[in-house]
């Protein structure tokens, strides 16, 4: 079915900070419309996302951070390119590849590709006459994913409470998706009235919907969400296990690693030791960027000396990109990574990536920025993609929990299996 129209326009996300939207009209008169995401713990590598900080466009109100240069660019640019092509995605991609051939997609904006391609995929699933999940698999069980779910923030997302960027519950033993979120729910809630019983702060919500509740370590707040999942009549470890965002490029400096709560600066060799004692003595299965986006050295030593089935993830070390996927491999530095597609810039490339990955035997987690928006492709990738894991935030805010409801809506209405992959 051909494409009729496509424009691009500027929206809120989550944070209230400007964002790209495009929308694609087809020619049986449907449109289909698409925002993009952004972060806030940003990889180095990253693609670039355009806004307009020195532009004539930049928008006062906004402090620079308006996106209508990337708007401009769908415009004047990208629609011109696209208009009369059949709604196919990996057409549209290649056109898009065509006029911004740069890896870091930075003539046109990441943000302006990835709003495109985004509505691109969801004019072709309409096509298709298929939800976004099934069109990326015709037929079998679609695979949902084992929620990966934000209790504690801290870092970048909740004013550095914690060094560490996030502590999350995966429920390891829950037998579908239902059931999964069921937990999770009841488990940061009993977060939320421990911490209020025990006189510390909860009604402050991070910027992914977690409780930032100050500790003093890293061990700490583990054993805080340890009790919470107890409390609930979960079992540790068997039902639910841990996982940390520690971001750590966001407390690397001059070589060190600062732990500013705990009053520690470690050598990069130290803090292999510290978090290989950290996950050995506590129900930890996965763990993300324990090191800084450059150190490869400390990742590829931490992956030789950690517990084998320990799930190490790039994501500001990898930034969905093929080529640092390709050196994580070679230098056995990773065993997982995570996928965003606003990392990459394009759905079909962000695809590409997360299939290498799987071909290479590493795990794949599909995940949702800080900034987020009201819209629930994410989910539908992640299933579509048989991604096996999600990571989204926490179970508060209604950009998050479109996500959730999004995959509840698809284990009710499309035929699927949960994925259990530890
Ligand atoms: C991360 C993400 C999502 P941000 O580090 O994994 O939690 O954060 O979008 O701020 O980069
Ligand atoms: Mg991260």
């Amino acid at each position: 079915m051909k494409i009729t129209n496509v424009f691009g326009y500027q929206v809120l996300d989550s944070r209230g900070k400007p964002t790209v939207a495009a929308s694609i009209s087809l020619e049986d008169g449907t449109s289909h419309s698409a925002r993009v995401p952004s972060g806030a713990s940003t990889g180095k590598h990253e693609a670039k996302e355009l806004r307009d900080h020195q532009s004539h466009l930049a928008e006062q109100y906004y402090g620079g951070n308006s996106v209508y240069l990337a708007i401009e660019n769908i415009n004047s640019k990208i629609a011109p390119e696209i208009v009369g092509l059949q709604s196919d995605l990996e057409s549209v991609d290649q056109r898009i590849i065509d006029l911004d051939p740069s890896p870091d997609h930075s003539l046109l904006g990441a943000n302006a590709t990835l709003a495109v391609s985004l509505a691109a995929a969801m004019a072709s699933a309409h096509a298709k006459k298929v939800s976004l999940a099934r069109s990326f698999q015709p037929d079998g069980n679609l695979l949902l994913p084992m929620p990966m779910v934000n209790i504690l923030s801290g870092g970048a997302h909740a004013n550095r409470t914690l060094d560490i960027q996030d502590v999350l519950a995966i429920p390891v033993g829950a037998q579908s998706f239902t059931e999964a979120l069921s937990w999770i729910v009841a488990i940061r809630e009993a977060a939320a009235s421990m911490g209020r019983e025990a006189g510390k702060i909860t009604h402050l919500v991070a910027d992914e919907g977690g409780l930032g509740i100050p500790f003093d370590s890293m061990e700490d707040a583990c054993i805080f969400v340890m009790d919470a999942i107890e409390s609930v009549g979960l079992n540790v470890g068997i039902d639910v296990a841990l996982a940390l965002d520690v971001a750590a490029t966001q407390f690397f400096e001059n070589g060190l690693y600062h732990l500013r709560t705990e009053g520690e600066s470690y050598s990069a060799e130290d803090f292999v030791d510290y978090l290989n004692g950290l996950v050995s003595n506590l129900p930890i299965i996965s763990i993300e960027d324990p090191f800084a986006e450059d150190d490869w050295k400390s990742w590829a030593a931490f992956t030789s000396i950690a517990p084998k089935d320990l799930q190490i993830l790039g994501d500001d070390l990898l930034t969905t990109s093929a080529s640092r996927l390709k050196t994580a491999i070679s230098e056995r530095a990773a065993n997982a990574i995570l996928i965003k597609a606003n990392q990459n810039g394009l759905v079909s490339a962000t695809h590409q990536v997360l299939k290498s990955a799987q071909s290479q035997n590493f795990a794949t987690v599909v995940s949702a920025r800080s900034g987020e928006t009201e819209d629930s492709w994410l989910a539908d990738l992640a299933t579509g993609w048989r991604a096996g894991q999600i990571k989204v935030g926490s179970t508060h805010g209604s950009e998050r929990n479109a996500k959730w409801n999004r995959l509840l809506e698809l284990e009710a209405t499309e035929q699927t299996e949960f994925s259990r992959p530890f």
